[in-house]
């Protein structure tokens, strides 16, 4: 009995020693794809190391799938000075080169972590001037778009050697119904857009906030200060039904990180912004489908708008894409618009009446 224990235990060591042996090769040199400065998360972050890295060159890995997995990878000649994480961490496509490609591993990989996380909050929320969001209005109501505005730095304390910078812009989620993608970045101080990795991240329900990372990739950095991207978002446009009472209305950025040309990290303050939510009798009345109807939807080269009662009287009516840019505004009740010169995507029709406003998202397939 004992010998065939024995013979048993032998048997099983032989079966797992090598994947043993192999699991404690993957401990060293091991990448995970996405986690660019080796800390066990793939997240916003990662994107400053890889600005750093951009155009390096090293050994390609054989398995150059993209999953968050461990993948056996080589050293490469470089590492960061700051943390010592080896330069192929940032080849997160595994195809032996640093450049754009290695960004989208970290949105596929949006927070998952390892082994090696330490549940370390990266980056900082120091109240302050350096970042901030700017609400465009000091009041909302149901289904607004609200444009946020964000700067960097100011006349009296411009950035100096930034290489790339990490941030959250939290927005109070329980009241949005849409943040409008793609955002828009501003490359008057930290462009073109040729010489930086972008990278902006929402997960609507999973997270508070829209995760943000830009990184120069040419070695040359940022010194200045202007607005470096807007963001704009739909209000619940049920926003009256829920609430009877006006609601504050905050954003904030959070989670701030900035890097320099030395690889070391920049401090960065930042300030958000408020607003009210108006709701209730204050707000605009919203008409509904029985009273307005617009076709086709979706449409071509035409829409007609059928207005159902005859005291209701149009007053005005705009279209606007989906970055809320005015695509078509009239004062006149035209019943029938031509909009066979608009380019295919999502548009939103406002109509101003006599007894309220009727809105309606309407789509232009391609
Ligand atoms: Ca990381
Ligand atoms: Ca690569």
């Amino acid at each position: 009995m004992k010998l065939a224990k024995f013979k048993t235990s032998i048997l099983v060591i032989m079966i797992w020693l090598p994947l043993l042996i192999s699991a404690q090769d993957c401990s060293n040199f091991c990448v995970w794809p996405g986690d660019m400065n080796n800390n066990g998360v793939a997240n916003q972050f990662d994107i400053l190391q890889l600005g750093i890295a951009s155009n390096a060159s090293g050994l390609p890995r054989t398995d150059i799938d993209v999953g968050w997995t461990a993948k056996e990878a080589d050293d490469w000649s470089q590492s960061f000075s700051t943390n010592n994480a080896n330069y192929k961490h940032s080849d997160s496509n595994g195809d032996g080169f640093i450049d754009i490609n290695d960004i989208y591993p970290i949105g596929d990989n949006f927070n998952e972590k390892n082994g090696l996380f330490t549940g370390i909050q990266e980056g900082n929320t120091i109240l302050g001037p350096d970042l901030t969001a700017t609400l465009n209005q000091t009041t909302y109501t149901d289904g607004n778009l609200v444009t946020i505005n964000i700067n960097l730095g100011t006349a009296d304390k411009p950035v100096s050697d930034l290489m790339g910078l990490a941030f959250t812009l939290e927005i109070d989620t329980q009241y949005v119904q849409q943040v409008i993608e793609p955002v828009t970045w501003e490359f008057g101080l930290i462009g073109p857009e040729a010489d930086l990795f972008l990278f902006d991240k929402w997960e609507p329900g999973l997270s508070d906030g829209i995760h943000f990372a830009f990184a120069r990739n040419n070695g040359v950095p940022i010194n200045g200060f202007g607005p470096i991207l807007t963001v704009q978002l739909v209000i619940d446009d049920n926003l009256s039904l829920r609430y009877s009472e006006p609601q504050p209305y905050e954003i904030k950025i959070k989670d701030v990180l900035g890097i320099d040309s030395l690889e070391t990290d920049l401090l960065i303050t930042a300030q958000g912004d408020d607003a009210t939510l108006l709701v209730g009798s204050t707000s605009v009345q919203e008409l509904s489908d029985d009273i307005m109807l617009i076709q086709p939807n979706p449409f071509s080269d035409f829409i007609e708008i059928e207005n159902k009662l005859q005291d209701n009287i149009i007053e005005n009516i705009t279209l606007m894409t989906s970055l809320g840019k005015v695509a078509y505004q009239s004062n006149f009740k035209n019943q029938r618009i031509d909009v066979a010169h608009l380019v295919p995507g999502i548009y939103y029709i406002s109509i101003q009446t006599s007894k309220g406003i009727y809105s309606k998202k309407l789509v232009k397939p391609k």
